[in-house]
């Protein structure tokens, strides 16, 4: 799926931006879904706000992003799209055949207030051994600029895990790591970015008319051991592509039980 160009941007940058994986009908049904399930969820009086706090947006007007996890629990056709033969091959292109789910989550920001997200590493959310996480970011709309689209420090996934500005919202300080200084990524929809979880990211606030859509898969390679019993969610340890070579044994978090010998007969 990937050029050795794209797999090399993706060892060098930390990233790759990839487009043509899913059609237009495809990405219709995807986005319908997604505006369902937010529309459901809402009805349900569920908390989707998830705008970070912390003193990073002091100077910010107010602003909100609709969230939800785990889409493939709320909607067939999320769960047939990230087992996607084109999109699982794309991530098996840079972290190996075997492709894990860790979450999902969808994200809408909305015209004009949609929340900016402070620049920050994955890492410290759920950390892994051997450095495999990553995501891919599907645009179900396009995200330009001023629709606040996702930006990056190119080849900072390099700096290993940075330390963070607050010990409770883990993003890294703004004055070092400011979002101005950060690449732009803007996309159309149906683009997927591709990163590895130590890349330093975030994204600006939406000040268009449209809003921005996307769904995040966070994977992982499966023997990859988490170095913390963090962030389980929903089908985590579920195989996208590939196999797990040690089905299930070594990633502790959220995936099968160790084989536990069968019960012994109760006595007569
Ligand atoms: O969607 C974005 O702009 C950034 C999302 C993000 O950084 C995250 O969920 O960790």
């Amino acid at each position: 799926m990937l050029t050795p160009e794209q797999i090399r941007q993706y060892e060098q940058d930390g990233y790759v931006v990839v487009s043509g994986i899913f059609t237009t009908g495809e990405l219709d049904l995807l986005e319908r879904e997604v505006d369902a399930i937010i529309e459901r969820r809402q009805r349900q009086k569920a908390k989707l706000d998830a705008t970070w706090r912390g003193d990073w947006k002091k100077d910010l007007p107010p602003t909100v992003i609709l969230h939800t996890h785990d889409v493939q629990a709320y909607s067939a056709a999320w769960a047939r799209a990230i087992v996607h033969e084109r999109f699982t091959e794309a991530i098996a292109d840079v972290i190996g055949p075997n492709v894990q789910l860790h979450h999902t989550k969808a994200f809408i920001k909305p015209p004009e207030k949609g929340s900016a997200f402070p620049m920050h590493q994955d890492y410290p959310y759920f950390p892994h051994a051997r450095h495999t996480m990553g995501a891919a970011i599907i645009h179900l709309s396009d995200a330009t600029e001023e629709m606040g689209c996702f930006s990056v420090y190119p080849g900072s996934h390099k700096l290993g895990p940075l330390p963070c500005a607050t010990p409770d919202v883990l993003y890294l300080d703004p004055v070092q790591y400011p979002i101005e200084r950060a690449k732009r990524l803007p996309a159309a929809c149906g683009d997927v970015v591709l990163f590895n979880y130590l890349l330093i990211h975030g994204s600006d606030i939406n000040r268009s008319s449209r809003a921005r859509k996307t769904v995040l898969v966070q994977f992982r390679d499966p023997t990859d051991r988490p170095t913390a019993d963090v962030h389980r969610s929903h089908a985590q340890g579920m195989m996208l592509r590939g196999i797990d070579p040690l089905e299930g044994r070594s990633t502790g978090t959220g995936t099968l039980d160790e084989a536990k010998p069968p019960k012994p007969p109760a006595a007569s």
